[in-house]
Parts: C-alpha cells; structure tokens; sequence
C-alpha cells in the first residue's frame, strides 16, 4: 500500500549499519534536488527493508524479494518518478534472486540499494547467500552481485559502497539518481552495511575494502577490465568497492524500459480520466465508433 507518512522512530539496532544508508539516500536525493513527492521507495523484507518507514516520504512495504517487480511497476505508472527499491541481501539475493537478474535487462531506470550484511538479520541472524563458510554452519560459496551484475552487458549503472563511509556512499547514490533521472537505465548500487547484532563486521570490512575507482588508470567503463580486477581483488583476501560500472554515453541498443513502453513519458497514474475532457472519445465509444 502507497503511504506518504510522517516517519516512525528507527527499530534498528543502535549502530545499524542501515542508519548509514538511510542518511545517504536523504542526502543524496536532496542533493539531486528531487522533491519529496516525486520520491518513491519501495522496501524489501527483513530490517533493511524498514528503511521506507523512517523517512518522510511515499512508501511501499512490499512482498518479501518482490520489490523490484513492484517498484518496476511504480516506474512505468509514472516515469516522472524517480523510484528507489531497497532491502537485504536475504530478500534480493535469495527468494528475490530471479527478480533481481531480469531487472539487469529490463533495464527500468530505477535505483536497487541491496544492504549486505551477510545474514537475515530480522530472523536473528541466519545465514544468507553472502555469508561467508563457517557462519552459522553455512557451507556454502558466498554469492557475490558485483561479479553477476558486471557479467550481463546491459548499460547499467554499478556499485558497490560501506556504511562506515557515509560521504562515499551518498556521492554514489546521488549519481544513481542522477543516471536514472536521465532515463539511463536501471542502477544497482550495494551497500556494506554491518549487522552489528548478529554479523558485526565493521572493523573487518573496514581493513579489508578497497576503492578500485581510485587505483591508477580505472576506467569503470570497461566492464572486462572491471570484472578481472575484482576477481583478483577477491582473491587477494581484500573487498572492492567503488562504481563498478559507468557507461560511457547512452547506447540506442540499450533504451530504458519506460522510454521503450512509454515514449512520451505519460503513464497510466497521470492519465486524465474525468469525464468531460474525454466526452467526444466516450461518445465515439458508446456508438461504436472507432
Ligand atoms: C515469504 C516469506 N518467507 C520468509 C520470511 C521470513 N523472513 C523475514 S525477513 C527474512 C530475511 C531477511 O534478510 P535480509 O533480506 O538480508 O534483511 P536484513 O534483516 O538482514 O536486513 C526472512 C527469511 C518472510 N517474511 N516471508
Ligand atoms: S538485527 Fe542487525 S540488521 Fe537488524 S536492525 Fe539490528 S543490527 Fe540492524
Ligand atoms: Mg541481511
């Protein structure tokens, strides 16, 4: 159900690495200059998925690892809109997982901020598909969506962020915004957000990281070179972070799905439907008249 509510207080765990994605997408999206009411967010199932509920703005709490399909859904009823789906790992990349392939070419230009924090942390901290082996008895190879986002050659916009740098985090969610308030296509953006209740990884994760985009010579255009580097930055023990895909310009093989379905960007949520103005095309219908 659509909501444009004042926010209730957090239930987050105080120190949730969530709060740091929750400041950076306000910030991000004041910004880009997007007002309140042009503002849509879809939330996921789990704590993550909370994060519609402590912002003022409009909400969907939707069904669990089906947000992608609903927010979608909101964009092509009214492209004008500038849509964010966020929620867990749990929900995006294990029931949501088929969702969350297509929407790569789909393409709709909406933003997926995906909070990893390699468990279901809203069940009490089972493992997920990016747990690591050995956590909670899981012995199973983490799932990684950098890896499979950069391997579907669509245009998309990709990255990957942590909590524990708000300024890095709100300056990548402000140029998703930007790219899909372009008509760009569809942004996946990651966010490692530590679940400091059940999988507190803030100090390992911040030994860890590495900002590729800033090692010499990136180039996030070039999605082979992109690939190779954080394979090897994985295999080296460390964690890339940083836009993992930028395309260059807009490519005509790849338009947006809204621009594909609604060229003239009226969708269905703004259609006029009083009667007098569409009187003439009413009567038409009644007689039969095509
Ligand atoms: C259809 C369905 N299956 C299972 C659940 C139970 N459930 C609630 S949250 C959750 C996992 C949440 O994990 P994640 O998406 O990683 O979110 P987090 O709490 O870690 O932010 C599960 C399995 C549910 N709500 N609905
Ligand atoms: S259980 Fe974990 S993910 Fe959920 S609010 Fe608490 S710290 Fe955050
Ligand atoms: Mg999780």
């Amino acid at each position: 159900m659509v909501q444009s509510v004042k926010p209730i207080p957090s239930t987050w765990c105080p120190g949730c690495g969530d709060f740091g994605v929750l400041a950076a997408v306000k910030k991000a999206a004041a910004e880009v200059g997007v007002p309140a009411h042009e503002q849509v967010l879809v939330g996921g199932i789990g704590c993550s998925g909370g994060i519609h509920n402590f912002i003022e703005i409009n909400g969907i709490h939707a069904l669990h690892g089906r947000l992608l399909a609903q927010a979608i859904g909101v964009k092509l009823a009214n492209p004008r809109l500038t849509v964010i789906a966020a929620g867990g790992d749990g929900d995006g990349y294990a029931i949501g997982m088929g969702h969350f392939m297509h929407a790569f070419k789909k393409n709709a230009s909406i933003l997926y901020v995906v909070m990893n924090n390699e468990t279901y942390g809203l069940t009490k901290g089972q493992a997920s598909p990016t747990s690591q082996i050995g956590f909670e008895g899981n012995i199973e190879h983490p799932f990684d969506a950098i890896l499979t986002a950069l391997s579907i050659p669509v245009p998309n916009f990709i990255a990957r962020t942590f909590s524990g740098d708000p300024k890095g985090m709100t300056q990548v969610l402000a140029e998703a915004i930007r790219f899909n308030r372009a008509n760009r296509g569809f942004a996946f953006v990651e966010d490692l957000s530590p679940c400091v209740t059940y999988n507190d990884t803030f100090k390992l994760w911040r030994e860890k990281i590495v900002d590729v985009s800033k090692l010499p010579g990136y180039d996030a255009s070039d999605r082979k070179a992109v690939f190779r580097l954080c394979l090897e930055t994985m295999e080296s023990g460390r964690i890339p972070v940083g836009v993992m895909h930028r395309p260059k310009a807009a490519d005509p093989e790849a338009v947006a799905l809204e621009l594909k379905l609604l060229p003239d960007q009226e969708g269905p949520a703004v259609t006029d439907i009083a009667l007098e103005h569409n009187r003439a095309a009413y009567d038409r219908l009644i007689k039969g008249v095509t």
